[in-house]
């Protein structure tokens, strides 16, 4: 049964975007915190023992038109992920979050998500 659809965010839904499909509920995902603006679900290929993706419920592409479009909605991002991460338990021995944007970036999905990683050391990023 697909969760009811919040007024706020509904006109922003597109149906051929995977995680506004998400946001609408047409398709399952382990949801760990929402807010009125954001979500955030477990990834389905985690790389790490926890590992988040943290949306905005809106639709934007990528991390640079969101924060240019709407740098606050992309503070509710960041706070979102840090309450995740606080309550994963991550803060302590620290953990990791990224956006990777456009084609180079290696992003894939192209409705801004932050990965939120931790639950084991991470090693450099640029190794
Ligand atoms: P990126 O490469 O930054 O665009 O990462 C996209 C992430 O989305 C990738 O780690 C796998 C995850 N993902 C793809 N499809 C689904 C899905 O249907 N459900 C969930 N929970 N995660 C997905």
């Amino acid at each position: 049964m697909p969760r009811p659809r919040r007024r706020s965010y509904h006109a922003s839904v597109t149906s051929d975007c995977l995680f506004c499909r998400i946001v609408a509920g047409e398709i399952p995902a382990t949801i760990v915190r929402e807010t009125e603006t954001t979500l955030a679900f477990r990834d389905i290929n985690p790389k790490a023992p926890v590992h988040v993706l943290v949306i905005p419920k809106e639709h934007h592409a990528d991390v640079a038109t969101l924060g240019r479009d709407d740098p606050a909605l992309a503070g509710q991002v960041l706070a979102t992920a840090a309450e995740v991460a606080e309550a994963e338990g991550l803060v302590t021995d620290g953990f990791r979050l990224m956006f990777n944007t456009g084609p180079y970036g290696g992003q894939e999905v192209f409705h801004v998500h932050a990965h939120l990683l931790g639950g084991a050391p991470l090693g450099p990023m640029l190794a």
